[in-house]
């Protein structure tokens, strides 16, 4: 169980909560000395850095952006008086890729994982009336024992280097948001949510937990404020009239008051949006509200100029319209959980997310955006090392799912990315991982992962895991790419024959597909690399999705060009983009706007 509440910050009669957001101290520490030196009671230096941010793109030395270790920041917190008698705690939105956590000089938790959020409980360590100080060490080093998994190498001028099993920059530092939090002794500290529609009804189940024994109390409240339901108990059920549902594009958010009392007097109170919905699989369709959804959408990356991975609500903004503009109505956390702010979003703008967690590199190779379609197999299950990135993995997915289960935007899970499938080794990780999800959703929602290029039907060992098979496929571009296409065509149709062949009654959906894309080519005919081949190879790609009534969605990869370790097959970032890195569209956006806003959203419900 984890030690802390998930349950996102807010100011309510009972809570208070204060950003820490701002220009902390920082300080890198390439000899790991800063424990022996007791940094932890104050780092030395005076330079500044914002959080929350990635630390990487600020600076102009490239030992700074390529950095891997150690670094420490620090800043002071004025804890009022009136907070005495409170449990008071420092939230992090996410530490990458783990931290240790110090409070006047005194220890006070550490996490491991650098995509979820954490709480150090500093009742017993603040002083009230007065300035208190947070140091935080956070290290960025890749392993194979947590997620993403990679290795840090030493170079021959004795500077250490991540060496990533994935394809992205390895943004790290304090990228989220940071709290600090006064709740009440006695808290609610979560909240399971199931939903049954009756008609034009429904009912809302409710399991709240808290940390003491008075009673509690539960209010629905529709979009204009007027009591909907209410209820009484930890657990229950609210009986919506007429209830507004969450639809695709078209979202109803009601607002459910959670409260604690004593008598009269209010001991916590907790709230929350929620959407009325309902998510499952049924034969070949993805159903929300018993009714057939299409899938229109992008994997996509937090990445933007100069904040890196850094959380920036602007750049949230942006993308949103975006996915609008373009008629969009889903993406793929690709490739670890993403702000909570984005859900928030994803929420209240109808859009479908199929949440990720971090589990991307489960394959040992540096480039294994080629590799995979070379058949190479790296034997990953078998490392000794296995039980160890099998517990973190468990532990990032019941923090995952206690931290979005609530959330109607959130319709799937994805376990692993692109992970080696075709060892026999991965069956026993893969049940774990299943069942577990399973397990910790309340509401049951469809598990997936997506398949790499060799993940195929004959090789992959893993599939029948999976709710939703999603499938991450370059033929046209990792394979007979150019004036090959035709050949790519011919594969891409026989692997999906083989697909059919087996009859699994499931739902498919491309959780990848793309083309890397220079903004600047372009070049008639087309070259590899230009904007007509991206072009040419979604108009191939489309045709074929087409033609097989059990794909039931289509997420480009790319949603915008994004920051990746240099080399020989990246242009400054993966170039796959529709949009630029500065969120500009390539000739690509448009056709996909065109396709998506005729494809409507039950598109091939019915042939299931
Ligand atoms: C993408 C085998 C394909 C894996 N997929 C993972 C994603 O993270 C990469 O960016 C490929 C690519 O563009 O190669």
């Amino acid at each position: 169980m984890i030690e802390y509440s998930m349950l996102y910050p807010k100011v309510t009669e009972t809570r208070r909560c204060v950003s820490m957001d701002g220009m902390w101290k920082f300080k890198l520490d390439g000899e790991s000395e800063g424990e022996k030196k007791n940094w932890g009671n104050g780092i030395p230096g005076d330079e500044v850095i914002p959080v929350p941010a990635s630390f990487q793109d600020f600076y102009t030395e490239k030992d700074i952006r390529e950095f891997a270790g150690d670094m420490w920041y620090e800043t002071e917190f004025f804890v009022p008086g009136e907070w005495e008698g409170k449990e008071i705690s420092i939230r992090f939105g996410a530490a990458t890729h783990r931290a240790l956590v110090y409070v006047n000089g005194r220890e006070v938790t550490k996490h491991e994982g650098g995509f979820l959020p954490f709480a150090a409980d500093v009742t017993e360590h603040v002083e009230y009336n007065g300035y208190n100080k947070l140091v935080v060490k956070v290290n960025n080093e890749l392993t194979v024992t947590n997620i993403p998994c990679g290795e840090t190498v030493v170079l021959s001028n004795g500077k250490k280097m991540a060496k990533p099993y994935f394809d992205f920059f390895n943004y790290s530092g304090l990228q989220r948001s940071v709290y600090l939090l006064a709740l009440p002794k006695e808290s609610v500290y979560d909240i399971d949510l199931t939903y049954e529609i009756v008609g034009e009804d429904a009912r809302v189940n409710y399991d709240v937990k808290t940390t003491g024994g008075h009673p509690v109390f539960v209010e629905l409240f529709d979009a204009s404020g007027e009591k909907a339901a209410q209820g009484e108990g930890k657990s229950g059920s609210l009986e919506v009239k007429n209830a507004h549902l969450w639809q695709v594009r078209n979202a109803y958010l009601y607002r459910l008051v959670v409260k604690i009392k004593d008598g009269e007097a209010c001991v916590d109170s907790y709230e929350q949006e929620i959407g009325i919905r309902t998510v499952e699989v049924s034969g070949e369709n993805i159903l929300l509200n018993g009714k057939p959804v299409y899938l229109k959408g992008f994997g996509k990356h937090e990445d933007s100029d100069i904040v890196g991975r850094g959380f920036d609500i602007n750049v949230m903004k942006r993308d949103f319209e975006l996915m609008k503009w373009i008629g969009a109505n889903s993406f793929r956390t690709a490739h670890y959980p993403y702000s909570e702010e984005i859900y928030q979003m994803a929420d209240r703008e109808g859009f479908l997310v199929i949440d990720e967690v971090a589990a991307v590199g489960l394959f040992a190779s540096l480039m294994n955006f080629m590799e995979a379609s070379t058949g190479k197999q790296t034997a990953f299950f078998e490392k000794e090392t296995t039980p160890e990135l099998l517990k973190a993995h468990l532990k990032a997915l019941e923090e995952l799912i206690t931290r979005d289960k609530n959330h109607p935007c959130v319709i799937a899970w994805s376990l692993l990315n692109e992970p080696e499938t075709t060892n026999e080794a991965a069956v026993p990780y893969f049940k774990e991982v299943f069942e577990t999800a399973r397990d910790l959703d309340p509401q049951k929602r469809p598990r997936t992962f997506a398949l790499v290029m060799n993940s195929v039907p004959e090789k992959c060992k893993c599939y029948s895991f999976s709710d939703i098979i999603a499938l991450n496929r370059y033929y046209g571009w990792y394979v007979k790419g150019g004036y090959e296409i035709c050949d790519a065509k011919e594969m891409f149709v026989k692997e999906l024959e083989g697909w059919k062949a087996l009859n699994l009654n499931k739902p498919f959906i491309f959780s990848e597909y793309g083309a890397d894309t220079m903004a600047s080519e372009h070049k008639l005919p087309s070259v590899m690399w230009s904007q007509e081949y991206q072009k040419e190879y979604l108009d191939m790609t489309h045709e074929v999705f087409d033609s097989y009534g059990f794909i039931k969605g289509e997420q480009i990869w790319n949603f915008a060009d994004f920051q990746t370790t240099e080399g020989i097959l990246r242009v400054n970032g993966n170039k796959k983009g529709v949009f630029t890195r500065q969120r500009q569209p390539k000739d690509a956006a448009y056709l996909l706007k065109e396709r998506w806003e005729k494809l409507p959203l039950d598109y091939k419900g019915n042939q299931a």
